[in-house]
């Protein structure tokens, strides 16, 4: 066969490149776990699917725990959230047009800081140009290899050439959807679901915030959500059936409905206005319970997911990557394979009892659709309880603000 023939048949060599960690994924976990290796002075590679503007252009989480903001604070990423964000001390539950606030301040001695998850990736994004990070984006077909062995790589087109990197562990930070979950055989992987007939369609508007702290609304027409990024920019969500056409919803019928959702009172302190930003989220409860399979670690979105109700998607997620990162630096800096080992136990701990909150919250204030109205009345019950307990409001405070973290090298 001609020379030039068995050129175009075989395929060009691979471009390759060596590092201790590579990382699928640059959402808030990869983007956030490769600074935090680099401060250890360990190296990685950020491979992700989209363009560097779509990832930033995400809308989705708002509110930060304590735990969250100290983990920024001590990678030496917090300087604009310090600067911009704003410490919430409580907020409100609404129902029957009645609110009772929850006070995270005095019931659980801490707070939550309300700064957009947007503004949390543009920081990491700003950071890894300055130290010149090697990041992959509008990476293809990424795919994962060898991770039973001490020598896993991750390979993937980019700009036409096929690339191999070559790596000591890699890390799973693709989200619900990526490949790294897929990767560990399904025999190997145990999974938990719970999805949810309903989803939430969210606005975001530049308008004041009908209130200066959040309300979270459980109605007769289902739920509704007071949220903010600053003190010009609203961000509201309504419960969605699944089977709904968000066609159907122009901005006015949100605005009428948000002012019915959340009472008489709340109603005459919102400021419509045109929607920047209009999406669906489909609420979903979602456990893999192996987070690691050889010298695969799964982090955040790709292992676990919950329904934005607790606030606790992003949280877990930077939660995760602080266990891993603590975990990869003891191993590689000090040859103490404890954290690793523990990874998975430690980060699944924090993790079932997030869940728990979010699952609890969320059937607490949606309408369940549940023809019995036996549920509707423990529901209500509940509320009821929970409005007039200061026991009841400690427990939602404590898991709101964020629990605490275990010793991953324990
Ligand atoms: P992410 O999903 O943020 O990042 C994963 C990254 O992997 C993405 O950039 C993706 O493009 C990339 N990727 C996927 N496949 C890949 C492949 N094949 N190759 C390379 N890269 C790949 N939480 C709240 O608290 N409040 C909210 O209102 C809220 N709204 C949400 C709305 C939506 C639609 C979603 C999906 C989540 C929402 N969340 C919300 C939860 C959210 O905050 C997540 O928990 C958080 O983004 C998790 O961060 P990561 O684990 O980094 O996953
Ligand atoms: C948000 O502001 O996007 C937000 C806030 C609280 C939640 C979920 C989303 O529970």
């Amino acid at each position: 066969m001609p020379a030039s023939v068995n050129a175009m048949l075989t395929p060009p060599k691979p471009q390759s490149l060596r590092t201790q960690v590579a990382i699928i994924g640059g959402g808030p976990a990869g983007l956030l776990l490769s600074h935090l290796l680099a401060n250890a002075g360990i190296t990685s590679v950020i491979i992700e699917r989209q363009t560097a503007a779509h990832v930033m252009e995400r809308i989705r989480a708002g509110v930060l725990e304590q735990g969250s903001v100290d983990i920024l604070t001590n990678a030496g990423l917090a300087d604009r959230l310090h600067a911009q964000g704003q410490r919430h001390a409580g907020f409100a539950l609404a129902h029957n047009g009645k609110t009772c606030r929850i006070a995270l301040n005095t019931l659980a001695n801490s707070h939550v800081t309300i700064y957009g998850q947007t503004e949390v990736t543009a920081d990491l994004m700003a950071a890894h140009i300055a130290r010149n990070t090697t990041m992959f984006h509008a990476a293809r077909n990424v795919s994962l290899h060898n991770l039973t062995t001490n020598q896993p790589h991750v390979r993937f087109e980019h700009d036409g050439d096929t690339w191999q990197i070559e790596a000591d562990f890699i890390a799973g930070c693709d989200g619900f959807r990526g490949p790294s979950r897929q990767a560990i055989p399904m025999a190997e992987r145990v999974e938990h679901q719970r999805d949810y007939p309903f989803g939430w369609l969210g606005i975001l508007a530049d308008v004041p915030p009908c209130s200066h702290e959040l309300i979270y609304a459980s109605s007769a027409r289902g739920f509704a959500l007071a949220s903010m990024r600053s003190p010009t920019r609203s961000r509201y969500y309504i419960q969605f059936r699944a089977d709904e056409d968000i066609a159907q919803w122009s901005d006015d019928r949100i605005w009428d409905e948000l002012a019915t959702r959340l009472g008489p009172e709340v109603a005459t302190t919102i400021t419509p206005g045109p929607a920047l930003e209009k999406s669906i989220a489909p609420l979903r409860s979602f456990v893999c319970e192996t987070m690691r399979y050889g010298r695969l670690f799964l982090a955040g979105d790709a292992a676990h997911i919950v329904p934005p109700t607790g606030a606790k998607g992003l949280n877990l997620a930077l939660g995760d990557v602080q266990y891993l990162a603590t975990a990869l630096n003891a191993y590689i800096n000090a040859n103490n394979a404890a954290g690793i080992e523990n990874y998975a136990k430690t980060a699944l701990a924090r993790v079932w009892k997030s869940e728990r909150f979010s699952w609890s919250l969320t059937n607490l204030l949606h309408d369940l659709g549940d023809a019995d109205s036996f549920g509707k009345n423990m529901r209500a019950a509940e509320l009821d309880y929970i409005f007039n307990s200061q026991a009841a409001q400690t427990t939602i405070a404590e898991n709101y603000v964020g629990l605490p973290f275990d010793d991953v090298l324990a």
